[in-house]
């Protein structure tokens, strides 16, 4: 009977995982299917930056190719701050603001200001299309709030992607506690159906760690043409084992890595070959014991100080190291 049991629970788990992932496909999903994040996290502005938020605010923006012209909603899972996913200091008191901006001013193309990467900076750039604020509500812990419908051309049109974009900023109002959570960018307000040809990206990724020794990070910076290095910094990794750089030309290249609240910074060489590709930033756990809640920051400049990208869907697909066999050949011993 047990056997049974367990072996119906077997199948209803391949379904919904088959489910999961043909419903992460497209790349509206952040944290994406490639990166194996479980989650966003920002803390209320009274936290402390040693718990990994450097700053209590964190900003994605959503790329809607100009092909789709039907409206389209951001869902935001467990925008609250209480109950289930969590991270309570004391107890849950704190507030946080989820904004949506459309029209002029949100391409960060074009608007340096609404990357939100510089202090003092105002990153609300463009205009307010949708605004709430969550505290610990039992109606939206571990569920969905959808904001929309939006209509794709209330977006900052970009013509190099021939999409139009759109922000949201979600905001630690008041309180020390991190909030944390997904978003999911769909064409339906009461499913995650991903729309075709649609990605979303940030300049500085802040991210939970899952609490497992075997699990690896992901995350994907879009190299642009002209970059000859890029400059990484990681924040609160709490030295929890090894952030590895790969892409076609890389094996693995091993970065600096940052300690309880602090920046850890490092030049990183690029060949020609890994220009207008995806890098696969690696976030490998420590083996021992577990480093557990870990929360990090991470941006990416080149070499003129501009920002990377970070695609939720890697630009040309997740990057596969290809071995140089013929610079490898073993040199005959004298
Ligand atoms: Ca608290
Ligand atoms: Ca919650
Ligand atoms: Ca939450
Ligand atoms: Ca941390």
């Amino acid at each position: 009977m047990k056997i049974i049991k367990s072996k119906y629970r077997f199948l209803i788990l391949i379904f919904l995982l088959g489910f999961i992932y043909a419903s992460f496909l497209e790349g509206q999903a952040v944290p994406g299917k490639d990166e194996n994040i479980p989650f966003l996290v920002t803390f209320g502005k009274s936290g402390k930056t040693s718990w990994g938020d450097n700053d209590f605010y964190q900003i994605f923006f959503f790329s809607v190719l100009k092909d789709y012209t039907k409206p389209f909603y951001i869902r935001v899972f467990d925008p609250d701050c209480g109950g289930e996913n969590d991270e309570i200091q004391g107890d849950f008191n704190s507030k946080f603001s989820f904004s949506v901006y459309g029209g002029k001013g949100v391409d960060p193309d074009k608007n340096e200001d609404s990357k939100g990467l510089d202090k003092g900076v105002n990153y609300r750039t463009g205009n307010l299309l949708s605004s709430k604020v969550f505290g610990s509500e039992a109606r939206y812990d571990n569920k969905y709030y959808t904001f929309g419908p939006f209509n794709p051309s209330e977006g900052d049109f970009n013509e190099r992607w021939n999409s139009y974009i759109f922000k949201i900023v979600c905001e630690g109002v008041s309180g020390d506690d991190g909030n944390l959570y997904r978003f999911f960018l769909s064409r339906d307000g009461n499913n995650n159906l991903p729309i075709e040809g649609a990605n979303a990206f940030t300049y500085a990724y802040t991210f939970r760690m899952w609490n497992d020794f075997k699990s690896v990070a992901h995350i994907y910076p879009f190299v642009d043409t002209g970059v000859v290095f890029i400059k990484q910094s990681n924040f609160d990794w709490d030295n929890d084992g090894k952030i590895l750089v790969v892409s076609r030309y890389k094996q693995g290249i091993e970065v600096p890595i940052s300690n309880e609240n602090v920046w850890e910074s490092s030049n990183i060489p690029i060949e020609p070959a890994e220009v207008n590709s995806s890098l696969d930033f690696q976030f490998h756990k420590r083996q021992g014991e577990l480093v557990k809640n870990n929360n990090v920051v991470v941006t990416l400049k080149n070499q003129r100080g501009d920002a990377l990208k970070f695609y939720s869907s890697p630009i040309g697909g997740v990057p596969v190291y290809i071995p140089k066999t013929n610079i490898t050949k073993i040199a005959p011993k004298k």
